[in-house]
């Protein structure tokens, strides 16, 4: 064991038993819980860090790669001071926080809110409300949240009051993705040749990349068990363009909520999980301590590009041992066929299909039947312009786009949320976001001959608390994908999904209005669609977008303006003072 193993792992177990202290403080608070304020301070700061034996200053939030834990109960408030000291401009996004009229917190930058620029602060002021489980927060802007990013754990109102055992102890697993370059010079070069970003060299647990990287034997992530003890694994993907398979050799996992809303449970060898998504799953540990270790491990579901980042991050899970054994000595046991195949796009429709909403009367899918507004969404690749006098890096000397119903968006230089608020969309935005694709092919057959891309600032304005169903259709234009689609400021409901195109005549008839997963990131699937619905009862500017990073940056990105309802809770309350200015 070297010093920085020693220390390492001493660092670990600080932070781990400040998180259980933390923990079990909030256990220890009022049974019936009126809800607190947390404050917490975010530094943004510069920290060297060294993995694939490359040392690289990163951007972090007070020095800690992954960022700190956010930890609230459901109901409480929390204040969080972000101070910008980096040269970059900076905004923080609380991933799946419904930010019920707390709008100016939201984080997309230029959506909600100018940048935090350099020597500047903000509070980001919201309350947690009706909602329970893992989230997470990541940067909004640009590619920082490669390296900015950390839990947010929701605590049930009450404590001990999960819908399933009450785990023995509660780990969170955060997957991210590694580049040995600078990350702002990786997406600034392809922007500009219109190519595709260059793939990273790593995917991480826990910041970890684990023995499969030259290396990076020491950056293992380690799980302890005891035997017949049952773990709450917080799981979470932070990485930025890849869908991830995770599985633990010789374990099955019980999923019981995904994106902070629970869910029948599902017993499962293998968990998909885009990124923007949480999923919490119960890992019972084996009643005896067998005789060997086990590999933890993720990598790519991949149905895009020819090239990505085919690389496996690993941990280990290990026993508790009688005495006289050290877990070092033991076997790794690390199955072959321990993951899917990156394409296996039958076995990611399967598992998605599965998840239902637990659907009780203390937690019911309170899935809109009436639907208000129905719009029909194409997502997917295609061309722009390469700009005179210069040479592309796109197909046929053209620059890589993507887009929603062939609008590629434009991202303004003031935020659209100010710009609503103080009736100044001029010149900001248009309200003409088309409904439905201006012109209809057989979206997973052969693409139309032209595949150029329309652009603008386009929105789609909301009455208050209308209901709305939007059906997501994948094109196959330059190749057909999974999108993982994130919603800001409301949970959806997955109605159906299916391959093909979507059939409005037929497909209807299958949605599920019972029991449907509800969730804030679902995937379009590869040569298929999604159905979703939603009630637009918060008002603000909310943003909507592939959170594949590479495809929000080629313009797959739109946002909906739900506009104030009469009522004295229907409005959405005026700025706070420090909000940045453009
Ligand atoms: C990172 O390392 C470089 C080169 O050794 C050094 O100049 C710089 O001050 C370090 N930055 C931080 C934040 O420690
Ligand atoms: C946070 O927001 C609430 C509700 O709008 C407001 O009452 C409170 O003063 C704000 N707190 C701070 C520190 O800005
Ligand atoms: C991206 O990869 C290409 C080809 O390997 C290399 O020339 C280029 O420098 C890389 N870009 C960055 C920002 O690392
Ligand atoms: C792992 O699973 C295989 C197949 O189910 C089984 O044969 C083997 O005994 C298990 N090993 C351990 C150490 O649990
Ligand atoms: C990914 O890597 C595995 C080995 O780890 C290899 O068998 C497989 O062919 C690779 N797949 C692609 C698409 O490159
Ligand atoms: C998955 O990729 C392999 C090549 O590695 C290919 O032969 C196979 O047809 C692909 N499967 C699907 C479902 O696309
Ligand atoms: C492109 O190049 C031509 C000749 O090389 C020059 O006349 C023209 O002004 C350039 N256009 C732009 C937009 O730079
Ligand atoms: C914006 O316009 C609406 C409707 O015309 C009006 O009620 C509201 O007061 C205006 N807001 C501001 C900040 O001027
Ligand atoms: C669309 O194209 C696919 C693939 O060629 C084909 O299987 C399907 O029948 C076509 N659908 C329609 C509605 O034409
Ligand atoms: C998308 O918009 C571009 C630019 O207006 C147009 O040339 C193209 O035909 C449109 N494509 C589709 C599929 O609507
Ligand atoms: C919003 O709509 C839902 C369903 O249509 C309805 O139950 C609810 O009362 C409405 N809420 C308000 C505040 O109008
Ligand atoms: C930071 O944001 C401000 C306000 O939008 C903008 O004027 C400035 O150019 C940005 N700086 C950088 C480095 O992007
Ligand atoms: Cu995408």
């Amino acid at each position: 064991m070297g010093p920085s193993l020693l220390l390492r792992s001493a660092i670990l177990r600080a932070m781990f038993l400040g998180f259980f202290a933390l923990w079990i403080l909030s256990e220890l608070a009022l049974a019936k819980h009126e809800g607190i304020t947390r404050h917490y301070k975010f530094h943004i700061k510069m920290q060297n860090i060294t993995r694939l034996c490359q040392t690289k200053s990163i951007v972090t939030v007070n020095g800690q790669f992954p960022g700190p834990r956010i930890i609230a109960r459901e109901g409480d408030r929390l204040l969080i001071r972000v101070i910008n000291n980096v040269k970059y401009n900076v905004t923080i996004h609380w991933h799946g926080v419904r930010q019920l009229r707390s709008g100016w917190a939201d984080g997309p930058a230029y959506v909600t809110q100018c940048p935090i620029q350099t020597g500047q602060s903000y509070v980001y002021n919201f309350t947690v409300t009706g909602q329970r489980g893992t989230l997470f927060w990541h940067a909004h802007i640009s590619w920082l949240r490669a390296t900015l990013y950390g839990p947010i754990i929701i605590l049930p109102k009450q404590q001990a009051s999960y819908p399933f055992p009450q785990p023995f102890e509660e780990v969170p697993i955060i997957f991210g993705e590694w580049w040995k370059a600078d990350m702002e010079t990786i997406i600034n070069e392809a922007m500009q040749t219109g190519g595709a970003p260059n793939i990273s060299d790593a995917f991480t647990i826990n910041g970890l990349p684990g023995p499969f990287y030259n290396c990076a034997a020491k950056d293992t992530f380690k799980l302890k068990v005891t035997p017949g003890k049952t773990y709450l694994l917080r799981m979470i993907n932070a990485a930025l363009n890849d869908e991830l398979f995770f599985s633990i050799a010789n374990h099955t996992l019980t999923v019981v909520e995904t994106d902070a809303v629970y869910v029948k449970p599902i017993e499962t060898k293998v968990v998909l999980i885009t990124p923007g998504q949480s999923t919490n799953v119960l890992l019972k540990a084996k009643s005896k301590a067998p005789n060997a270790n086990f590999l933890i491990a993720a990598r790519p579901y991949a149905t895009g590009p020819a090239s990505f980042d085919n690389t496996t991050t690993a941990g280990v899970l290990e026993y508790d041992q009688p005495n006289g054994i050290t877990t070092k000595n033991l076997p790794l046991l690390k199955p072959a066929a321990l993951l899917p195949k990156f394409n296996d796009t039958n076995f990611v429709m399967q598992f998605n299909k599965k998840i239902r909403s637990l659907a009780t009367a203390k937690f019911p899918a309170k899935v809109p039947k009436k639907v208000d507004r129905r719009f029909f969404f194409t997502v997917g690749l295609g061309l722009s312009p390469c700009p005179q006098n210069q040479t592309c890096q796109g197909p046929n000397n053209m620059k890589l786009a993507a887009s929603v119903n062939n609008v590629s968006f434009v991202q303004p230089n003031v935020a659209l949320l100010q710009a609503h608020f103080f009736n100044r969309s001029k010149g900001v935005y248009t309200t003409d976001f088309p409904a439905n694709p201006p012109f209809k092919f057989n979206y997973t057959g052969t693409p139309p001959s032209n595949i150029m891309v329309g652009s603008g600032t386009k929105v789609v304005v909301l009455p208050f608390n209308a209901s709305v169903e939007v059906v997501m259709q994948d094109t196959s234009i330059i190749v057909a994908e999974s999108h993982p689609l994130h919603l800001h400021g409301f949970n959806f409901f997955v109605v159906a999904q299916g391959f093909g195109n979507f059939d409005p005549n037929k497909d209807p008839a299958k949605f599920n209005l019972v029991d449907p997963a509800e969730r804030n990131t679902v995937g379009v699937p590869s040569g298929g669609w999604v159905a979703i619905r939603f009630l637009a009862d918060n008002p603000g500017v909310w943003f909507m977008h592939c959170h594949l990073e590479v495809h929000t940056s080629w313009g797959l990105k739109m946002a909906w303006i739900v506009n104030d309802g009469k009522g004295p809770k229907q409005k959405l309350p005026p700025p706070p003072s420090d909000l940045p200015k453009c």
